[in-house]
């Protein structure tokens, strides 16, 4: 007999009916499977079956699986444990109960503070003339020091920084500060929240008294509360990692590297609390070396996001072409393939963002979530995976 070859399931994400992208798209794509979540429940409330329900439904008129939920936004309040932190808390563990009771088994989340990802440009222009997903930091510092003058932030700073950070601020004009700062704040899907300067200020004194430790404590509360649940629901938890993988206006980050993936899994060892490994967002680090976490964590990791990004050494980095930039696409694919072998199973993995290109040029999209770009990425992914499957299984 024939041995049973696992190969990852191909997904998109879909933003439901809104999406200019539509699910007959990502079924010509190639994908089989869509990541999707309810974004129009408002964050903290608990997603009924009947809601559930419905978005399945209109995923399997087309013949595709709702795979991932991505994500069920967890509260600031259980971030920052204040206010109704228990009462989201429940709500969390009612939302995970019906999804299952819905047959869907896989949510990703974050435990990012206030901002999910963080870009300064969402129209990188490529030599190509393809757009990307950028971020400055001479642009994030002048945003923090010289728009939104947080206390304290010039400390976070060097003075280098401080000084390219000014001679960027006084070379924009008023239009490019005006969109500096609504690709910073706004409320693009996924983010799940948008805001003014006043209420961002706001938002961040909220955690004037939580560092990286109490952050930290505080995941460990909510997975403490939630693991038992998901368990008993087989449902799997996969934590998206900080996008980018490191502090943002004195906000604490913590899960960004190994050290805090071993912290996660130690804190809670179940089976069911595990990771998104999402290779953009642990790559723009140099440190996260990608192929070895796959071989550490294998048995961890619920759900995959591929991406590529290219970092140059003052801080900045750019959303690359799935096979170029700094993610060793193939050798983390090759590390995937033995993982699921293994584990004799398939994961769900999506080409996360791509380019905006073609067309698309000419559309209105999501930053990237347009068609494409994200149909090119998983063509290469693809052909990567058939390729190292040929040549070794
Ligand atoms: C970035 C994207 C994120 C992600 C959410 C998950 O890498 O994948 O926007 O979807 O942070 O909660
Ligand atoms: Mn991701």
């Amino acid at each position: 007999m024939k041995k049973e070859i696992y190969k990852m399931e191909q997904t998109m994400r879909w933003y439901g009916s809104n999406d200019p992208v539509s699910l007959w798209d990502i079924r010509q794509a190639g994908a089989t499977g869509v990541v999707s979540a309810l974004h129009h429940i408002p964050n903290g409330e608990v997603w009924s079956r009947e809601e559930i329900k419905t978005r399945k439904n209109e995923i399997e008129a087309v013949g595709l699986n709702w795979s991932v939920v991505e994500s069920i936004p967890v509260h600031e309040n259980i971030k920052t444990r204040s206010g109704n932190f228990k009462v989201y808390i429940e709500n969390y563990k009612q939302s995970i109960q019906n999804l299952a009771a819905e047959g869907i088994h896989t949510v990703c989340y974050n435990f990012m503070p206030i901002l999910d990802w963080t870009r300064t440009n969402l129209f990188f222009e490529l030599p190509n003339k393809a757009k990307a997903l950028r971020f400055e930091k001479n642009a994030i510092v002048a945003f923090d020091v010289y728009i939104l003058k947080r206390p304290g932030s010039e400390s976070d700073y060097s003075d280098d920084e401080l000084s390219r950070a000014l001679q960027y601020f006084k070379n924009i004009s008023e239009g490019e500060k005006e969109e500096l700062i609504a690709n910073i704040l706004k409320g693009l899907p996924g983010s799940e929240i948008g805001f003014t300067l006043g209420q961002f200020q706001d938002a961040l004194d909220t955690y004037s008294g939580i560092g990286r430790k109490e952050l930290e404590e505080n995941l460990k509360l909510f997975l403490n509360n939630i693991v038992p649940t998901a368990e008993e629901n087989k449902v799997f938890l996969a934590i998206h990692p900080d996008d980018p993988p490191f502090d943002v206006f004195g906000l604490p980050r913590v899960m960004s590297t190994s050290r805090d993936i071993r912290r996660l899994i130690s804190g809670n060892p179940s089976a069911y609390n595990g990771i998104t490994f999402c290779t953009g967002s642990y790559g723009v680090l140099a440190e996260n070396d990608l192929p070895t976490m796959v071989k550490e964590f294998g048995d961890r990791i619920h759900f995959i996001h591929l991406r590529s990004t290219k970092r140059d050494d003052l801080g900045n980095f750019h959303e690359e072409n799935h096979l170029d930039g700094d993610v060793p696409m193939a050798s983390v694919i090759a590390e995937l393939i033995v993982v699921q072998q293994k584990r004799q199973k398939s994961l769900p993995m999506r080409p996360d963002h791509g380019h905006q290109m073609l067309d698309d040029l000419k559309k209105t999209t999501n930053p990237g979530y347009s068609a494409i770009g994200r149909l090119k990425g998983l063509a290469e992914i693809r052909g990567v995976e058939e390729g190292i499957l040929f040549c070794k299984y």
